[in-house]
């Protein structure tokens, strides 16, 4: 029995008396001559009737009112149960903290962290949290506790010892009385997401790392004519001080007329899906520089143009190899080595000439081009193209064993040069070594090859390979231009020479110079130290011939005894 009925029981009572009494003097104003027992059983029977019929009106207010309060009781349960439900089968967890202690949560906690929920529950939150995420979670609950609501994404411990990414929705918890308490959280596990992102950023930054490093020129500017990122090559292109510089302004602020007049009309193909590569000439510091140019647009989702992207590569020196690996073909043509015929190359030969004896012992052979076109005849100093640029030496140098191979055959003594292009080529030198093999020592034994000095040491090793190796074939070798390269005595030595042969530089001043004279003496002596025989090169007079054969030089050559003339069969 409650307070209220009481109440209501006293008031009903106490109501009754003072209707009775109410009753009862109304009756003797009304009635003054009516007797004192019928007024007071009336005023009893009228009181009765009021109390009997407010009773009744009373009652039925309060069965309606605890139908109410049934009413919002059975609610209240069905909404219970709701969030029962709710909560027991949340994918996300969700849960109540006050301060640092978590009051509740739902037993989704366990698939998602590993502990069930009563292990949880009456815990401080934070000391699951990793440490490094602490500050954020503290600056949310900050937040909430200042009645709003906020996200933040942490790791939490979990039961098999390492951490799993969450994302957590606190907001206040207002309880029934309208009062804060603590904060609710709806939280869920976002490893895959982080997984992800962490994955698109580090691809993102791969991405920049490219562009920032490329040696192309690249740079994107959006659709109203402004760079949004260029890369430091862009920079050097187009003379920019930094990337940061030009980002922002328009291609009008930055390119030079000529570019920016090509990139306008470029940009309407690329925004016309064409495919777009063209080459282009920049002006580079003092230098024109040759570029290729490929665009490309950026699109949004729907395909519309978001940016468009230029890459620009320096093709100058590819351009420069191409143009020189067009001319050696043309250089190549000219001698006439792709159908091996050579018909450009001609074999001219001087004579070399026994000092004592004045005969003509052996010739040299010199190679000669003859240009088609105007008919000049070019010594090999001046042909540019295959002697330096084109790599074409091997080529003459084969062509022209094969001529002393074939005059050797008919008995002559030939001498013929190899160059330094063609020692240091394995396989050019493989091909000659088997073309002098072939007609057998006899043939091979009359002809002399000649390297110079600073060819035959370029490279000590090659040079004694290859001397060996002819001379395994029974050539013999000559030293040319002795005297004009920086080779030592020993270097020499191990070369497997037969001849030296004195520049003409000495040969042709010795009698006027002394310098020369003695030069020539030197190198005299040191062919007489290794046993090596000597012939002097340009004599082109009696009188320094006399004085060669004084000093004991074994052969001559030169225009005294001839010049290059065309090789007789
Ligand atoms: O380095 P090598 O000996 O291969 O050089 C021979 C070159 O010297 C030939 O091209 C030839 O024309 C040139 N030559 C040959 N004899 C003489 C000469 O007596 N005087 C001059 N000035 N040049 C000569
Ligand atoms: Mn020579």
């Amino acid at each position: 029995m409650d307070r209220w009925f009481l109440i209501r029981l006293v008031g009903m009572v106490v109501g009754l008396c003072l209707v009775v009494v109410l009753w009862r003097l109304g009756l003797a104003v009304v009635f003054p001559g009516i007797h004192a027992n019928t007024a007071w059983t009336l005023a009893t029977l009228a009181g009765g009737t009021v109390a009997a019929v407010s009773a009744s009106y009373f009652s039925e207010r309060a069965r309606s009112s605890m139908i109410d309060v049934l009413r919002i009781k059975r609610q209240h349960a069905v909404e219970e149960g709701h969030f029962r439900l709710l909560a027991d089968n949340a994918v996300d967890v969700i849960g109540h903290l006050r301060g640092k202690v978590l009051i509740w949560v739902s037993p989704s906690v366990e698939p998602a962290f590993g502990w069930p929920a009563e292990q949880w529950i009456g815990t401080d939150f934070t000391l699951r949290i990793h440490p490094d995420d602490l500050d954020g979670v503290f600056a949310a609950l900050a937040e909430v506790s200042g009645g709003k609501s906020a996200r933040v994404r942490y790791r939490i411990a979990t039961a098999s010892g390492d951490y799993r990414w969450a994302e957590s929705v606190g907001k206040p918890y207002i309880d029934a009385q309208g009062k804060t308490d603590g904060v609710t959280f709806s939280t869920r596990v976002v490893d895959e997401q982080v997984e992800a992102e962490l994955q698109l950023k580090a691809g993102k930054e791969r991405f920049e790392a490219l562009i920032v490093n490329s040696p192309s020129a690249i740079s994107v500017r959006d659709l109203s004519h402004r760079f949004t990122l260029v890369n430091k090559a862009f920079c050097e292109m187009f003379s920019q001080k930094s990337v940061d510089d030009v980002i922002g302004r328009t291609e009008g602020e930055v390119l030079p007329l000529d570019v920016l007049e090509r990139s306008q009309h470029a940009v309407a193909g690329v925004l016309a899906w064409k495919n777009c590569v063209e080459e282009e000439s920049i002006q580079r510091g003092p230098d024109l520089i040759s570029v290729m140019t490929q665009r490309f647009a950026l699109r949004g989702p729907a395909g519309g143009p978001t940016a468009i992207v230029t890459m620009r590569t320096d093709v100058t020196d590819r351009k420069k190899a191409l143009e020189i690996i067009a001319e050696r073909a043309l250089w190549a043509e000219l001698i006439g080595a792709p159908n091996g015929s050579a018909e450009r190359l001609l074999v001219y030969s001087q004579p070399i000439v026994d000092i004592a004896t004045r005969q003509t012992v052996e010739e040299e052979l010199l190679v000669r081009l003859r240009l088609v076109d105007t008919g000049e005849i070019l010594p090999p100093s001046q042909f540019p193209g295959p002697c330096d640029n084109y790599k074409l030496m091997p080529v003459i140098d084969r062509y022209m064993v094969g001529c002393a191979i074939e005059l050797a055959r008919s008995g002559r003594r030939v001498s013929v040069n190899i160059s330094g292009q063609t020692i240091s080529n394995a396989a050019a030198i493989d091909e000659i070594v088997e073309m002098l093999a072939a007609p057998g020592p006899e043939v091979s034994g009359r002809i002399m090859v000649e390297i110079t000095e600073s060819t035959a040491l370029a490279s000590p090793a090659v040079g004694e390979g290859f001397s060996k190796c002819m001379r395994d074939l029974g050539c013999r070798i000559a030293l040319d231009d002795f005297g004009t390269g920086y080779g030592t005595f020993s270097d020499l030595r191990r070369l497997h020479l037969d001849t030296l042969k004195i520049d003409q530089g000495f040969v042709r001043g010795m009698l006027k110079d002394p310098d020369d004279e003695r030069a020539v003496k030197t190198l005299l002596s040191v062919a007489k130290i290794y046993g090596l025989s000597t012939i002097a090169e340009g004599v082109e007079s009696e009188a320094v011939l006399e004085g060669l054969a004084e000093l004991g030089v074994d052969r001559a050559q030169g225009y005294l005894f001839g010049t290059p003339k065309p090789i007789m069969k």
